[in-house]
């Protein structure tokens, strides 16, 4: 088993892996920006070392300074979280380098998926479905027509070496072809310093859902099965769900099946997911994400699976801890990220300090938080401070839990979405599972409902009498739970 974890990460995801060594009995070490010395990641470490100015360029994305730290420490493995180096493949080389393992794929693995391209041929090859859309990389416009016009419009340009939804372009006629190729080519030479494209046909409303899936070092892959996040605004995903409304047994076992196959032929190792757009009952290969992801902790509560110790294990050269055979799926669960931005203002930004905070609990709630009372959030990173997660028995009783928790969940000092989790909890698509990418800007009600939420002493009182009324009733009792308190302590400093 690795003997010393440096976690190369911040916030809620590095208490997260933290956790799991905890449980692991492994050593744990942070790093950390100075805007982050007050962190409740850094407090929660056996041991933390400041790396740098608040800029993550300066900091978290610095390769040079987190693998001579990681020497330092004496971490023989590194975890690098989501996001920052996740995916980069010049650190996971230069942590190989180092002598220290890099807790996830090869740095020759992340390179191939990192290639949309390339990636797009992997899972083809394996006999995973994908979009129709061009094998390689296209430049010339007269080849570009030529493709488009075989797709048929829409179509949508991609940068090969992008992903998450940077610098796409989707293209109505030809007319447009010629601009939009450039424009692409151009933010994909900016973004991602690869000029390469290619095009894709279009699908109008997609769910999107993918496949969490483990390989080990000793050839297993298994999948547990699907997530559902269609509830997203500019590709940032607000809530996920495991299983996906839609999805069928037969379907899940056939799509884990392939994907976990893909990803071994591969040479995949660590957890990884594939996603998909799923339209009209058909499944369509997206690109790879070669990392833990933030919504992990939905497949974690409905198959028991702890996907961060199986990481681990998997680095440390060890089998995964479950079979396929073995692996069940029980119940649902929701996961709303908890960010510091105000949904009545284009969800801008709010950090600021936390004066009052009680996070929910009871039956079937799990709270994946970075904060505490008192801390400061910064300006200069994501926006998400916890993540609440919802199980029930099925997808209503989920929904509920959730709805009832988001109306404990209380945060004084500044706006957070947590209105607008609670408007959703309420939505009579999302209660039906009727829900698409486009989900939130066809909901134009969700905006007035979020404003009622708050306007009126967090309820819908004149849509919802009795319910809201309850709900209301529940978070006056958890706010003044923390009022008091804060009313107290100021007291006693007062007094001393
Ligand atoms: C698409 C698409 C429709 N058709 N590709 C955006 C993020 C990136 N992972 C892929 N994305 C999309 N690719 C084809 N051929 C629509 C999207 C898309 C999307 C995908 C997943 C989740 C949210 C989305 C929001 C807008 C567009």
């Amino acid at each position: 088993m690795l003997k010393k974890i440096l976690v190369a990460n911040r916030g809620e995801i590095a208490v997260r892996v933290m956790r799991a060594c905890r449980e692991m009995e492994i050593p744990c070490a942070a790093i950390y920006s100075e805007a982050d010395k007050d962190a409740l990641f850094v407090k929660y470490a056996d041991e933390a070392y400041c790396i740098g100015p608040a800029r993550a360029s300066q900091s978290y994305l610095n390769i040079e300074k987190v693998i001579r730290t990681a020497v330092e420490s004496g971490a023989d493995a590194i975890h690098p979280g989501y996001g920052f180096l996740a995916e980069n493949p010049d650190f996971a080389a230069a942590a190989e380098t180092a002598g220290i393992k890099f807790i996830g794929p090869s740095s020759r693995v992340l390179a191939l998926m990192g290639d949309k391209v390339a990636a797009r041929h992997v899972m083809a090859k394996a006999g995973v479905p994908v979009v129709p859309g061009t094998d390689e990389c296209v430049t010339d416009p007269d080849r570009a027509l030529k493709e488009a016009s075989g797709l048929g419009y829409p179509v949508i340009i991609k940068p090969s070496g992008g992903g998450g939804g940077i610098g796409m372009t989707v293209v109505s006629d030809e007319k447009g072809i010629m601009q939009a190729l450039e424009d692409t080519q151009s933010i994909a030479a900016n973004t991602f310093g690869i000029r390469d494209v290619y095009i894709e046909k279009y699908l109008q409303n997609p769910r999107h859902i993918e496949f969490q899936i483990l390989a080990d070092s000793h050839g297993n892959a298994i999948h547990l099965g699907e997530r559902e996040c269609s509830v997203q605004r500019r590709h940032q995903k607000l809530i996920e769900e495991s299983p996906s409304p839609v999805v069928t047994p037969r379907q899940r076992n056939k799509m884990g099946d392939l994907a976990a196959r893909a990803i071994r032929s591969a040479g995949y190792e660590g957890a990884g997911t594939v996603e998909f757009l799923y339209s009209e009952g058909r499944f369509y290969f997206l690109e790879v994400n070669a990392r833990i992801q933030v919504e992990h902790p939905v497949t974690e509560m409905v198959t028991g699976v702890d996907i961060v110790k199986e990481q681990i294990r998997i680095a440390s050269g060890l089998p995964l801890s479950v079979s396929q055979q073995k692996v069940r799926m029980h119940g649902s669960a929701i996961e709303c990220r908890i960010n510091a931005e105000d949904p009545l203002n284009d969800f801008a930004p709010t950090p600021g300090r936390l004066i009052g905070y009680h996070s929910p609990g009871g039956s079937g709630i799990r709270v994946d938080s970075g904060v505490y009372t008192g801390y400061i959030v910064p300006p200069y990173y994501d926006p998400i401070i916890s993540k609440l997660i919802a199980w029930g028995k099925d997808r209503n009783e989920a929904i509920t839990r959730m709805g009832r928790a988001l109306y404990e969940y209380v945060i004084v000092g500044f706006r957070t979405n947590i209105p607008f989790h609670k408007a959703v909890m309420e939505n009579q698509r999302f209660i039906k599972g009727e829900i698409g990418t486009h989900f939130i800007e066809e909901e134009t009600g969700l905006l007035d409902d979020i404003r009622a939420i708050i306007e009126q002493g967090q309820t819908l009182a004149d849509r919802l009498p009795f319910k809201s009324a309850q709900k209301a009733r529940v978070a006056a009792i958890a706010a003044s739970a923390v009022l008091t308190r804060m009313y107290h302590q100021q007291r006693i400093r007062q007094q001393t």
